[in-house]
């Protein structure tokens, strides 16, 4: 793969918008990007192998529970911080940042909002140090954009619970050490529920070929009468908005998030243009090639201006689902159509694993059905502001 040259494009001084501390943040996760996840994340792509070697670079950057309190080991960030890193992460790779997101919004998050004292201290540290991986079990294999059908459930033993059921498509599956499980209780409600590697009847098979987020260990969470003790029920919400608030925070991030990968293959395919000539001038010269780039830098930056200003809105405590929702779908399909359009920049050469672009594309195209897909995120908006909803 070719080294790292990026440069971020910021076209409208939205730096001027940010504080030293995101600044000095987004610096730390760039420089670990170019040093750490850059020379090695495409054989890990190729040979479709999670590095587990980066898993200590993304603890000391602050990627595991950025935004939770420090005094259980998360970082204490704002939500732009928080942002910021996702953006840079995925600029390297969005399968890096999907393990990011679980562990921070899916796992972190619901054990800090949800979960009792003791869970926050059993698993909050280890999970913000790396020494734990987490994962997030919420769809199934015959519900996936409509969680709240789940079959996966629970009985109440005494002393214990009896957990039934399988997750399919989950992320950090194959090595996690501990997984959210979403299940429904005798009377159908949903709860969360801690599921630790090793509890007899619990496996978690690989899933294998995949062409997108190769770099991520995706799989299944099986179930068969697995003994979960009381003690690791989440108590403090139940329902499933729970999984839903966790959703809005990990969709969060990857409104920033695609906006890094839309980012890499912008400033490659700039470069390139500008280098790679034909028909005795710079591709960039043609006014074909200058319509694509100039396209792309005016949909990164509104993407850009979306995403500070909902993290502004979330720092404040303000922001709806909806307005997460449009930010996720408008800047995942963003980044998808300029990767698309970068590729093609490059001609030939954007079809190698030389550049990351083709990558970022085939990662985008989970990125653009997980958290929510692109349909439902537009019948969230729709509802929003009709007050109809399409669902039901
Ligand atoms: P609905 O009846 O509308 O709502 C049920 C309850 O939830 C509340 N609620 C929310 N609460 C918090 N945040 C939100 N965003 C919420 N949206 C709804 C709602 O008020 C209600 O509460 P209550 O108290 O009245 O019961 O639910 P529904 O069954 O009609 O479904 C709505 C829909 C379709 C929007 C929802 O199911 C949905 O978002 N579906 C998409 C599923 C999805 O996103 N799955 C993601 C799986 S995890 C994943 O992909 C991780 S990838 C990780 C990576 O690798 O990065
Ligand atoms: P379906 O829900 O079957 O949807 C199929 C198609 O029908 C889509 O185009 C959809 O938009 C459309 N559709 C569905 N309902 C409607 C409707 N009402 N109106 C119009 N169109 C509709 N899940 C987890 O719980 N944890 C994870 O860690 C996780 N990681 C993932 C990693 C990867 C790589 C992938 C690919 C998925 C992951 N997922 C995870 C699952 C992901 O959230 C689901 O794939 C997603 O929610 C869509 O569900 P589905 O695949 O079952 O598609």
């Amino acid at each position: 793969m070719k080294p790292d040259l990026f440069e971020a494009p910021d076209y409208y001084n939205l730096d001027d918008l940010l504080t030293e501390e995101h600044k000095l943040v987004r610096t730390a996760a760039r420089d670990w990007v170019k040093r750490d996840v850059s020379p090695i994340i495409e054989e890990a792509a190729q040979k479709a192998e999670f590095p587990k070697e980066i898993i200590k670079g993304l603890a000391e950057i602050g990627a595991f529970g950025p935004y939770i309190p420090e005094e259980y080991g998360g970082a204490g960030l704002d939500q732009i911080s928080y942002g910021l890193i996702m953006q840079e992460i995925e600029r390297g790779d969005s399968g890096v940042r999907s393990t990011a997101s679980v562990q921070s919004s899916l796992v972190m998050y619901p054990i800090y909002k949800f979960g009792s004292e003791e869970q926050r201290k059993k698993f909050l540290p280890k999970l913000a140090s790396g020494e734990f991986i987490g994962c997030f079990g919420l769809t199934e294999p015959d519900h996936g954009s409509n969680p709240g059908g789940m079959v996966t459930n629970f009985k109440d033993k005494g002393d214990h619970y009896l957990l039934n059921g399988a997750k399919m498509w989950i992320s950090n599956a194959p090595f996690a050490d501990v997984a959210v499980v979403w299940a429904k209780d005798e009377s159908g409600r949903i709860h969360g529920l801690l599921v630790e590697r090793g509890m007899e009847g619990f496996s978690t098979p690989t899933t294998h070929n995949k062409w997108s987020l190769r770099a991520s260990a995706t799989g299944e969470l099986i179930f068969d009468n697995v003994k979960i003790p009381k003690e690791n029920l989440l108590p403090n919400k139940s329902g499933l908005g729970a999984p839903l608030m966790c959703l809005d925070s990990a969709r969060f991030g990857i409104a920033w998030g695609a906006i890094g990968a839309a980012m890499d293959c912008y400033d490659t395919a700039l470069r390139y243009a500008k280098e790679r000539h034909q028909f005795g001038k710079p591709i960039g010269a043609f006014q074909l090639q200058q319509k694509k780039l100039a396209e792309m830098i005016t949909e990164i930056t509104k993407a850009q201006l979306l995403a500070w200003r909902l993290g502004s809105l979330r720092n404040e405590d303000k922001a709806t689902s909806s307005q997460i929702s449009m930010a996720k779908r408008n800047n995942v399909e963003m980044a998808l159509k300029i990767a698309r359009e970068s590729r093609q920049i490059l001609g030939g050469m954007g079809i190698t694993g030389e550049y990351s672009i083709m990558r970022h594309m085939m990662n985008l195209e989970s990125v653009i059905t997980y958290e929510g897909t692109h349909d439902i995120h537009l019948l969230i908006t729709g509802m929003d502001i009709t007050g109809l909803n399409a669902f039901k």
